[in-house]
């Protein structure tokens, strides 16, 4: 497998008053980055226009194709929405519990996305699908591969608010290493190009409270869907 060029030591407590200052843009792959507070300057008004998706979309608890309830709610907005079942994992234009299409993607969220994308060398990316993620202490998400989407040429743009995680990034298959980034609230990561299927998850959630948005980390993902 190749070098990853991390600068992230192999453990560290993100809660350590001597935890190491990590630098703004690290490469953890060769098309894959992560930007230190990059949404930072957007957080005030983009929160109470979460707060506007939410409220036509809720969180959710979806159930997986194995029959087990995912420990993070999920929610989406955008032309398209993410949804899993019994019959399996899916984008669609209507979220299933209103019947309704997806809110909008608003434009913060796009324009964010964007400088993200372009900040990684991912220049006009045109997301059409929002993923938001809630995790709230004691939830995870296992090695998976982001591979619904059709326009896997763009990048996946990962946005972390609130409470700490420890992402785990890896290769190809499922078992290779993985590296683990810890991400605070305003991170963004970016993997695309050849980084675009590599497999990628998040431990579980630390106990901890943010200023802003209590015990719960809140993570959106933009792609291009179709
Ligand atoms: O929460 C994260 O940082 C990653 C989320 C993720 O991988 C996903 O929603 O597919
Ligand atoms: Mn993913």
């Amino acid at each position: 497998m190749m070098q990853l060029k991390s600068t992230t030591p192999a453990t560290f407590d993100l809660f350590a008053d001597d935890a190491p200052p990590l630098p703004a843009t690290e490469q953890i792959g060769p098309c894959s980055f992560v930007f230190r507070g990059f949404a930072l300057p957007m957080v005030e008004p983009l929160l109470p226009t979460l707060e506007a998706v939410l409220a036509q979309a809720p969180f959710r608890n979806m159930v997986t194709p194995g029959g087990h309830i995912m420990s993070v709610a999920l929610s989406s907005c955008g032309e398209f929405g993410w949804t899993t079942d019994r019959r399996g994992y899916k984008y669609s234009r209507i979220d299933p519990q209103s019947g309704q299409p997806w809110p909008a993607m608003p434009e913060l969220f796009l324009k964010l996305a964007q400088a993200a994308a372009d900040a990684a060398g991912f220049a006009d990316f045109i997301p059409d699908a929002c993923l938001i993620n809630r995790y709230i202490p004691g939830t995870k998400m296992s090695l998976h591969q982001d591979k619904d989407e059709l326009g896997l040429q763009w990048p996946v743009v990962s946005v972390s608010l609130g409470i700490p995680a420890r992402f785990l990034f890896g290769g190809h298959a499922r078992s290779d290493a993985t590296t683990k980034v810890p991400l605070f609230h305003g991170d963004v990561v970016v993997w695309g190009g050849e980084d675009r299927l590599r497999y990628h998850g998040v431990m579980p959630i630390k106990q901890a409270e943010h200023a802003q948005l209590g015990e719960q980390r809140i993570n959106f993902t933009f792609r291009k869907a179709r």
